[in-house]
């Protein structure tokens, strides 16, 4: 099928512009040319940001042909920097009303309300920041790929959170005119870690050492981008909806990649420990000899992870949020299956607040305590892979529970970032917490025991001793499927 008469099939891609999508781009001149005259800095970011020493290599990667549910993924071997990086939308539902809010029931916005202009820039441009940090962050890890499984794997969430990119600068160009232009110019500009011009989140400017982090990091903080695509999802304003409506569907894959990732650490570790008759989980040295990472390093990486991704909730209680909220731009998780008013103007929700030293829950005007709600549920969805993690660890009769920390702990942003408090919730004094942190959190010894193990490991079929083999392959290939062609090696 041609790319123009591909287009005409509902939610199919054109492939005839450079930019494949599905947003009917050639008749859109403008923004065409805007994308086009945005794309190559995009590549020349992506060549000198991207995956480091792979951009030559053959990759077995997913390409959205149609956002179809069944047609979204074809698979195939791509040089990375040839990928298609495409728009892709969520089809329109004529009838899709604002569903919360002050201007609850009208209907959905196509265009970006006047007045509401600046606060809806400033939340596509925060959710694209994070597209490219992450890539960033990630950079270094494919020279240390436990397998070539592993590594594609990693190839295909970058190549993703570079098509999320393109997702928030095809919003920033089609609606934001000018000042579009620059802030899309802008999220090429910015860089993870840098001291002049970081990221604009936190979390997004923390290193991302070794794989064990690597699979942290999907499963914790892209289960924050779920969130919060989620939330944008519900947005009045349709074209971000329909745009982050899709995005979801590819970070599931990466959410996927987070927990078995830890899942086959932890059952490795396991095993090991099995086959060497070690039973006391706390038998560090022991463990670490048989070259797998001891369950409680494993816990602190979880404890760093998980207490990073909380800060990217904001302040529990926050203004901007029900600004966003009362606009009817950003909702709450699932906002259209609440059962509720969706206005909020006389709900409450309860809080955890500092009160005289103690930690106590204190109910809030619900408008103002959206964050903390979606925080809550964060923490529920985290709560479900931890508790399939521990199930590895039950099978193998291994004395140990991997537990999330206190919201309270290693915060920085929001209502205990002043404080210090252990895993457990306990308030400490600063002398406590230097005394304690490094039981808690990744010291640098453990840091240097983990990059030890970070030891190449690309013939096919074969996985770097700390981590088991996956259950099944990609595309369901065997599983001595080569899924890169590492180009030199
Ligand atoms: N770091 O009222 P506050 C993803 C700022 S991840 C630095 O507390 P608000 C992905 C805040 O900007 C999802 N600054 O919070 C995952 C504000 O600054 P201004 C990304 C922070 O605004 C993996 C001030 O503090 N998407 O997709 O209600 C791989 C007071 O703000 C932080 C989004 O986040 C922080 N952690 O909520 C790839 C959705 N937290 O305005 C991708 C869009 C707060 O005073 N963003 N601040 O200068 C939002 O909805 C909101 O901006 C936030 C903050 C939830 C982030």
């Amino acid at each position: 099928m041609s790319g123009s008469s591909a287009s005409a099939v509902l939610g199919a891609v054109d492939y005839s512009t450079k930019i494949p999508n599905n947003v009917n781009l050639v008749s859109d001149a403008r923004v065409l040319k805007a994308l086009e005259q945005w794309h190559p800095g995009y590549i020349d970011w992506w060549m000198t940001m991207g995956p480091e020493g792979f951009q030559a290599s053959e990759v077995y990667l997913r390409t959205a042909v149609s956002i179809d549910p069944k047609g979204w993924a074809k698979f195939d071997y791509v040089k990375m920097p040839e990928y298609r990086w495409g728009i892709l939308l969520a089809p329109q539902d004529e009838n899709r009303l604002v569903n919360f809010g002050a201007h609850k029931g009208e209907k959905a916005w196509q265009d970006v309300p006047g007045e509401y202009r600046a606060m809806l820039r400033r939340l596509i441009v925060i959710q694209g920041d994070t597209e490219p940090a992450s890539v960033e962050q990630q950079r270094f890890l494919g020279a240390t790929a436990p397998s070539l499984y592993d590594m594609r794997n990693l190839f295909q969430v970058n190549v993703e959170e570079g098509r999320h990119l393109w997702a928030m600068v095809y919003l920033l160009h089609k609606y934001f005119g000018k000042d579009g232009r620059e802030e899309a110019d802008g999220l090429l500009q910015r860089r993870s870690g840098d001291a002049d011009k970081p990221r604009m989140l936190g979390a997004f400017n923390e290193e991302t050492p070794d794989w064990l982090s690597f699979f942290m990091f999907t499963y914790f903080t892209d289960r924050d981008g779920k969130m919060q695509l989620e939330s944008l999802a519900q947005s009045g304003f349709d074209p971000l909806s329909r745009t982050c409506r899709f995005m979801l569907t590819e970070e599931a894959h990466h959410m996927f990649v987070g927990e078995t990732g830890v899942g086959r650490t932890i059952e490795r570790t396991c095993e090991a420990m099995k086959a060497a008759g070690i039973e006391d989980p706390y038998a560090i040295p022991r463990v670490r000899a048989l070259g797998v990472i001891d369950l409680p390093t494993i816990q602190k990486k979880a404890n760093l992870h998980y207490s990073l991704s909380l800060d990217l909730f904001g302040s529990e209680v926050s203004t901007n949020a029900a600004n966003f909220y009362n606009a009817g731009l950003k909702g709450r998780f699932m906002e259209t299956k609440i059962e509720d008013d969706h206005v909020l103007t006389s709900a409450n929700y309860p809080v955890l607040k500092l009160v005289d030293g103690q930690i106590r829950s204190v109910d809030e005007p619900a408008l103002t305590a959206i964050n903390m709600r979606l925080r809550d549920d964060y923490s529920k969805d985290c709560q479900g892979g931890v508790n399939r993690w521990n199930t590895i660890i039950q099978k193998a009769g291994i004395k140990f529970e991997l537990t999330l920390p206190s919201v309270a702990f290693n915060r920085h942003i929001g209502e205990f970032k002043d404080i210090h408090a252990s895993p457990d919730g306990k308030l400490l004094t600063d002398e406590q917490w230097i005394k304690n942190r490094d039981s808690w959190l990744p010291s640098k010894a453990d840091g240097d025991f983990i990059a030890s193990l970070m030891k190449p490991s690309w013939e096919p079929g074969k996985y770097a001793n700390w981590i088991a083999a996956p259950k099944v392959g990609i595309d369901h290939k065997a599983g001595d499927f080569e899924y890169v062609r590492v180009h030199g090696a």
